[in-house]
């Protein structure tokens, strides 16, 4: 179902949305924001030369660092007596980055996740059981508003109690989960041990996000609880979950929400814009966000764009799933990699789970790269051969062996129940 006819709308009008958006962002990021006038000044930049999308690579990126230098509010553009809510980015180190919305950005909000749901497959009066975390987390509360939004039934469950979710589910016959990928998986583990025939949970799609997904994680997520599995992404400094989103035809890439964010495509150690087709680092700018107005975000998240037709009818540019970001890459030893390229070799084989982790080390001054995945329960192969055959593909696809590739019993990497999967761990 297609939400609002804008997701549809010739590509020329959908561009003089923009274009006057664009504008209408970086004169209110340049009167209401120190931080953007000192950067547009410094760059010889006037509000006057931004006419449309076309001079968009005039502005000056921001980045992750801004945030954190202006915390808490520095990038605010609004009287506090406008901000109606406030969520919180926790990053690995440092202070979080603080977002804020006026009541303008909240309704944007809800319908830019109603058309993500509705793009997902999900109608009126289906039952959203919503396991994304409530609190400062954008997933619980920016999924709980949109599922209203939609006329769908929000079953503001959140994140955690897995035993008690299944119950649920199956009690109330949920149509829908919002969840990380990695919780899909181990509702699904849950279910077995329960008892529970997964076969027979209710049901028919999981929204997925928050964390990368590769091919072989999304089949796995998939024929386990046999349903449809839509790709969800979003991040809090743009708006949440929300800024693109799959469709059920297609499922091949997701639909950006053109007339609020626009997307770029750049190299990541230049920054220079790049064609269509190419992958690069995601850039966004908000079109529409008056509390907290972006201008050329740098996401780290590597994607590529595309505009050709999809069969959904949607005319907006589409983004690869993200599987990588430019700031997961590991230099082991002078080869470059992405951890989902090592996740996309190893789940490929029969035999193995969907859990694994990367502990990197420094030995004399050298890294040391420690692969461990999990066999699945009922191997009963030659588990050296299945190591042998796992390192020859690593060797022959990324031109990379590991120092260890340890094969554990099922169930001995520990599951996340509640927020985002760790899967690298960097000892250095
Ligand atoms: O994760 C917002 C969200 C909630 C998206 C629920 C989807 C569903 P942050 O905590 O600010 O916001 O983290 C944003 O998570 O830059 C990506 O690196 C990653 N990410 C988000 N969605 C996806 C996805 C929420 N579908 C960061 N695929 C982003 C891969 C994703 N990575």
């Amino acid at each position: 179902m297609i939400y609002n006819q804008v997701e549809t709308a010739p590509r020329s009008e959908l561009r003089e949305l923009q274009d006057r958006r664009l504008q209408e962002t970086v004169e209110n990021a340049y009167e209401n924001v120190s931080f953007y006038r000192d950067a547009l000044d410094e760059s010889g930049v006037d509000p006057d030369d931004i006419s449309g999308v076309e001079d968009v690579s005039k502005l000056p990126f921001t980045t992750k660092e801004d945030f954190r230098d202006e915390y808490p509010n520095g990038l605010f553009a609004v009287d506090d007596s406008e901000v109606r809510r406030l969520h919180a980015s926790s990053g690995t180190t440092g202070k979080p980055k603080i977002v804020a919305y006026t009541d303008s950005d909240l309704d944007v909000w809800s319908e830019v996740v109603a058309r993500s749901l509705a793009a997902a497959g999900v109608e009126p009066g289906d039952l959203v059981q919503n396991a994304y975390g409530y609190g400062l987390f954008t997933g619980g509360l920016g999924l709980h508003q949109g599922i209203e939004e939609l006329g769908a039934t929000v079953l503001p469950i959140g994140a955690g109690g897995t035993q008690r979710q299944i119950e649920m589910m199956q009690d109330l016959e949920s149509d829908v989960i919002t969840c990380t990928p990695s919780y899909a998986l181990y509702l699904e583990e849950t279910a077995e041990e329960m008892g529970v025939d997964v076969g027979d949970l209710p049901l028919s799609t999981i929204m997925f996000g928050a964390e990368p997904c590769t091919d072989p994680m999304r089949e796995a997520i998939e024929s386990r609880l046999d349903v449809d599995g839509i790709d969800l992404y979003g991040l809090s400094e743009i708006i949440g979950p929300g800024v693109s989103c799959e469709c059920n035809e297609a499922q091949e890439g997701l639909h950006v929400f053109e007339d609020h964010f626009y997307p770029e495509v750049v190299d990541p150690s230049t920054g220079e814009p790049l064609p269509e087709g190419e992958e690069g680092e995601l850039v966004l700018t908000t079109l529409s966000k008056d509390a907290l107005p972006v201008l050329r975000y740098r996401t780290g998240d590597l994607t590529t764009l595309s505009y050709d037709e999809c069969e959904c009818g949607r005319t907006t540019v589409r983004m690869d799933n993200v599987t990588g970001r430019t700031d997961d890459l590991l230099i082991v030893r002078g080869a470059n990699l992405y951890p989902s390229e090592i996740e996309d070799v190893v789940l490929k084989f029969d035999g193995v789970e969907p859990q694994y982790r990367i502990d990197l080390y420094e030995e004399n001054n050298l890294d040391r790269i420690e692969i461990t995945v999990e066999l699945s329960e009922d191997f009963d192969g030659d588990v050296d051969q299945l190591r042998g055959e796992i390192q020859e593909r690593l060797k022959n696809v990324l031109v990379f062996t590991p120092d260890s590739l340890e094969l554990v019993e099922y169930g001995d990497i520990e599951r996340t129940e509640v927020g985002k999967v760790q899967r690298v761990y960097d000892h250095r």
